[in-house]
């Protein structure tokens, strides 16, 4: 039975893959990376030219209006490509492309209503889970202040609010409350250890959204996910090439982007672990990433970008222990889950990192005042 369903599946994606295939024959379609959201899979074509592409699922319970989505991506990937043409970059710099269906559409909804959207693929290129050495976080700084740059002249007006509450930190605390008032977790050294930690970080939560409300930080288009693992880099020169996942590229703060980056590039354990115990947050790999960001940032970062960087790294390693902890008390509604406790291990590592992150303020100011 199970089998036949895989059976069934698969020749199911075949026909979705179809669609998009314009260059050829689909040869076969692959799970792809590891993200806790979409359905992604790798797509091989048997022809010589654009050979894979990526085929991906929107996951629409998290975003209610796909279409919006695909609309961003391409006055994103549009605006981009434009840029690059006029400027002489002295490296390889890549940007995603949205592949059309055979009918000239940037999405297909199978016979089941499921909403497809195929991407390019960045051949001669990976990712990685864990930073590996300096070189390469001063890669990933560069590739995140390169996608700011690129989209710093673009009216944020001019891509909707796909995810709405997207790193508002005040909503995920709401959210959590409510969570909390019906959950009935059990009383465990870990979930005793999140509710006090959670607990003791109230005050934390609207210093971003403050900040925009007041008008000391101006609202702009950001990524939305710039983890370590949405850079990609050249297999051969080990430079950084593109960044990938743009389903979150939107109107909002770029701090979201600092601080999602810094919480995920400098946790050399990775944000998978199950040894929550040992987390550090590695403050010699946050100056690389700096100064790589800084290197290409710089021209559009104003003095209170700088005052609210460290508030930033702080929030955003909360936000996602709270946002993790909240669908572990839920019952791991949100976020893709391998076993029960799942998002429970998530969380402890992020309000770990945040602990570290705090243990060493003043060392990470430091930082900030020396890279600016
Ligand atoms: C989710 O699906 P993925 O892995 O690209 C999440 C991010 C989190 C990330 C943590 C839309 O991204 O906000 O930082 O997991 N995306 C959404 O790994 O909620
Ligand atoms: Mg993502």
């Amino acid at each position: 039975m199970t089998n036949n369903i895989k059976v069934q599946a698969r020749e199911n994606l075949s026909i979705i893959a179809d669609q998009f295939a314009l260059f050829g024959q689909v040869e076969s379609v692959q799970a792809f990376g590891s993200g806790n959201i979409n359905d992604t899979f790798l797509v091989t074509q048997n022809s010589l030219n654009k050979k894979n592409f990526v085929l991906q699922r929107i996951n629409t319970q998290v975003f209610h209006q796909p279409e919006l989505v695909m609309q961003n991506m391409r006055i994103f990937t549009e605006h981009v490509s434009q840029r690059l043409k006029k400027m002489s970059l002295n490296r390889r710099w890549e940007v995603l492309e949205v592949l059309l269906t055979k009918d000239g559409q940037d999405h297909y909804c199978d016979t089941n209503g499921l909403f497809w959207r195929a991407i390019s693929f960045i051949e001669a290129s990976e990712s990685f889970d864990i930073m590996h050495c300096n070189e390469q976080a001063r890669e990933i700084g560069y590739a995140l202040g390169m996608f700011h740059n690129l989209i710093s002249d673009l009216p944020p007006q001019k891509l909707a609010d796909t995810l709405e509450g997207f790193h508002i930190t005040p909503i995920y605390l709401n959210h959590y409350n409510e969570v909390l008032a019906t959950a009935t977790p059990s009383s465990t050294p870990e979930v005793n250890y999140c509710l006090e930690f959670v607990e003791k970080h109230y005050s934390l939560a609207p210093i971003l959204e403050n900040a925009k409300a007041s008008g000391q930080l101006p609202l702009r288009l950001m990524h939305g996910d710039p983890k370590i693992n949405n850079v990609m880099f050249d297999t051969s020169t080990k430079k950084a090439v593109s960044v990938i996942d743009l389903d979150t590229v939107k109107p909002g703060l770029v701090h979201y982007d600092i601080g999602d980056c810094l919480r995920s590039g400098c946790n050399p354990a990775g944000e998978e672990t199950e040894n929550w115990q040992s987390i550090i947050f590695d403050t010699d790999i946050c100056k690389e990433i700096l100064q790589g960001y800084l290197s290409v940032a710089k021209e559009f970062l104003t003095e209170n970008d700088y005052i609210y960087m460290y508030d930033a790294i702080r929030l955003i390693a909360f936000e996602l222990g709270l946002r993790f902890f909240a669908d572990y008390l839920a019952g791991n509604v949100y976020f893709k889950v391998k076993y029960p406790e799942h998002n429970l291990a998530r969380a402890l590592v992020q309000f770990k990192l945040t602990e570290s992150i705090e243990a060493q303020q003043t060392t990470i100011q430091k930082i900030i005042q020396d890279v600016k």
